[in-house]
């Protein structure tokens, strides 16, 4: 018989044959996201930001229910209003907006928000003690909710000028200062990947848990990839460097594949795990691009960043673009460090 000491070493042998082979993971090494961001934090200020975190979390799970029930829930659809882009609202991302400001405003962490759906910024009046600002697009990718192909939610968070004061000021802050940033991607499985100004690390929803568990420790983007990936639908009005940058990779010796899922989130996840790039670039009909610098450009390239990736406007990081307001657009090109630079190349010497 063995003894209570040897019993959960036995226990991991013999369950080795099934579980963990079967997973290839070690049930001992099983950890959440929210014993990781528990375990991140060390003091008010970062306990905080792992309430936050955990609140999001939580949020995400939400949402992945809503999107696992789509069409049965009848939330699939058009919710019959536009929002502050002039775009047509989808049911989810109504309901998407609702989970998280509601939850955020819940937590009293944070003194603002800005959501995509929103106008104004948003104030958190009944968070007096909050430290946060929280800038987030609830939904990504609307035009893909009706035909079940992946999308997401994103989310940036950075620190108040002040504890409990609602400044409007600090939501335009340049994407460098956040202080942690992630998103949940839903697709064929449920992604929720995070930094909290460190390494990048990715979680996977267990269903059966109902917990997100650390499947992709310190994610590293290769430092050159074989995969581009844009709406080339837009060529016509690319300028001269764009065009020549996609003949290059189309054209070279060993061509790059071409993958556009048209979610930014299912598209930088992508590129994030096999390299490569993703642009939304400037063009003669949308200069700025199309994406919006806060709660979807400012993120994503955060966590670029944090993975050894590289985000550029074309010409500099974007990182360090300054915000005018909540809404902006800005171009991005984001993704393997040598094919950026390559991209910021070609964009150079057509100017
Ligand atoms: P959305 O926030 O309304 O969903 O728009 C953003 C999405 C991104 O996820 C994606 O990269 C882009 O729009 C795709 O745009 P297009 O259809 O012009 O290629
Ligand atoms: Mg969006």
């Amino acid at each position: 018989m063995s003894t209570a000491a040897e019993t959960p070493e036995l226990v991991r042998k013999s369950s080795r044959n099934s579980l963990e082979d079967a997973l290839d993971v070690d049930v001992e090494d099983l950890q959440t996201l929210g014993t990781y961001i528990l375990n991140t934090a060390v003091d008010e200020d970062t306990t905080d930001l792992s309430i936050l975190i955990q609140t999001i979390g939580t949020s995400c799970k939400y949402i992945a229910n809503c999107v696992r029930k789509l069409g049965l829930a009848r939330l699939a659809g058009k919710a019959g209003a536009t929002n502050v882009q002039g775009e047509e609202q989808m049911k989810l991302d109504v309901v998407a907006h609702e989970v998280f400001s509601r939850s955020l405003v819940r937590s009293k962490r944070c003194t603002a928000m800005v959501s995509e759906e929103v106008e104004e910024v948003i104030p958190c009046v009944s968070s007096r003690d909050g430290r946060y600002v929280c800038v987030y697009d609830p939904l990504d990718g609307s035009s893909n909710i009706d035909c079940s192909v992946s999308i997401g939610s994103i989310f940036g968070i950075y620190k108040a000028s002040e504890k409990g004061k609602f400044d409007e000021k600090d939501t335009l802050q340049p994407g460098r200062d956040m202080v942690a940033a992630g998103y949940a991607l839903y697709g064929s499985a449920c992604n929720l990947v995070l930094t909290i100004g460190g390494s990048v690390q990715g979680f996977t929803l267990d269903s059966s848990l109902g917990e997100f568990v650390l499947t992709h420790p310190n994610i590293a983007v290769p430092r050159k990839g074989k995969i581009y990936s844009v709406n080339e639908g837009n060529s016509r009005w690319w300028s001269k460097g764009m065009s020549e940058y996609v003949n290059h990779v189309k054209f070279k010796d060993e061509p790059h594949s071409l993958r556009y899922i048209g979610s930014m989130v299912a598209d930088v996840h992508r590129t994030l795990m096999y390299g490569g790039t993703f642009s939304y670039p400037s063009d003669a009909k949308s200069p700025d691009g199309k994406l919006r610098l806060l709660y979807e450009c400012f993120p994503m390239a955060y966590i670029m960043e944090k993975a050894g990736g590289m985000a550029s406007t074309g010409s500099s990081r974007i990182l360090d673009v300054v915000p005018k307001h909540i809404h902006q657009r800005m171009p991005i090109h984001m993704g393997s460090v040598e094919d950026i630079l390559d991209i910021e190349r070609f964009l150079a010497a057509s100017e």
